[in-house]
């Protein structure tokens, strides 16, 4: 009755998806059958400040693993009716084109498991009992290459937030966590107000700064749970995670009050203000998907932009 006990509490506790996630820290997914192991590794894990999902259970372990979307997995290839492989055969598909390191662990090293490990894609073969010092740093070493690898192909060249291609993934996560805390989510398009002017006039060289601020003006501006996309040339999009409407409205005004504010200066002294419009859509359902909702956030820019612009509408 004790263990019974302990596998509930297990379940609810270590099993617990993390509320919010912060993309600037690494998500690591554990699967072992071994709840005392998965225990420990999760806390070792967290004091490295590390966000942890653990699972004994490989089926639900695939499936959160789609909807978490982790930095790195762990998988013990020893586990009850799927084996740690079948895992691997699972995850194998969607990992190809996001690079997520998968990491194979096992107390039976032999030479025709490791090969077969590495031929259904495992990235690393670890050994058990596990050393823990040398676990750790291997595993930083898989993180650190996932970051370096994320960054060149997820992030905007110029304003270094994320680009369009990576809109597509965080989408999936944004939306599934709507549906699991059943909370609205709201996506905003935000276009700055006559821009070609400030080509025009000032020069390309000028623009891009203009670009770089922007940019950086909304990321500061924002939740580190909301994310930040460059979506074309003068175009952002903000996905404000468990937000209505109302709220990003009222974010995005004072935003907006704040920058036409904000003076810029050429080289000749001559000062000129910017200001931007943008369309905001609260998605408050699973069945939104990323296409229709940013239809819809452009519609409401285009009214922005109607309206004589400088302005937020929905
Ligand atoms: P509106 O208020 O209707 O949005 O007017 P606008 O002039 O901002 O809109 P439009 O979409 O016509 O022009 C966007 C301009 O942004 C056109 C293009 O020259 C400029 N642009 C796009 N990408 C870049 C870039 O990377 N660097 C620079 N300097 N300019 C860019
Ligand atoms: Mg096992
Ligand atoms: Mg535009
Ligand atoms: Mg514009």
């Amino acid at each position: 009755l004790d263990i019974c006990e302990e596998y509930e509490h297990f379940h609810e506790e270590i099993n617990r998806i993390p509320d919010f996630r912060d993309t600037e820290v690494p998500l690591i997914q554990l699967i072992d059958d071994d709840i005392s192991l998965l225990i420990f590794l999760k806390d070792m894990m967290e004091r490295k400040g590390w966000m942890v999902i653990a699972n004994s259970n490989a089926e639900h372990a695939i499936e959160q693993f789609y909807s978490m979307q982790p930095d790195c997995i762990i998988i013990d290839i020893n586990l009850p009716i799927k084996t740690g492989l079948d895992v691997l055969d699972d995850i194998q598909k969607h990992t190809k084109h996001s690079f997520v390191p998968k990491i194979i662990c096992s107390i039976d090293s032999s030479r025709e498991k490791r090969i077969a490990a590495y031929k259904k894609g495992a990235d690393d073969y670890i050994e058990k009992p596990l050393d823990m010092e040398e676990f750790l740093i291997r595993i930083e070493r898989h993180i650190e290459r996932k970051k370096i690898f994320d960054q060149s192909v997820l992030i905007d060249e110029l304003t270094e937030v994320y680009n369009r291609k990576f809109l597509k993934d965080s989408y999936n996560r944004f939306i599934n966590d709507v549906i699991r805390t059943k909370t609205s989510g709201t996506i905003a398009i935000i276009d700055i107000d006559h821009f070609k002017k400030v080509n025009d006039k000032y020069g390309h060289v000028v623009g891009d700064k203009i670009l770089k601020e922007f940019a950086n003006f909304l990321k500061t501006n924002i939740r580190s749970t909301d994310t930040l996309f460059r979506y074309g040339g003068e175009e952002f999009v903000i996905l404000f995670q468990r937000a209505i409407e109302s709220d990003v409205a009222d974010v995005l005004n004072r935003m907006l009050k704040c920058y036409s504010e904000m003076t810029f200066e050429v080289d000749d002294g001559e000062q000129f203000s910017l200001a931007f419009s943008a369309g905001i859509f609260e998605i408050a359902s699973g069945d939104v998907p990323l296409k229709k909702a940013l239809e819809i956030a452009d519609e409401a820019l285009y009214l922005a932009k109607e309206n004589g612009r400088a302005c937020i509408k929905s």
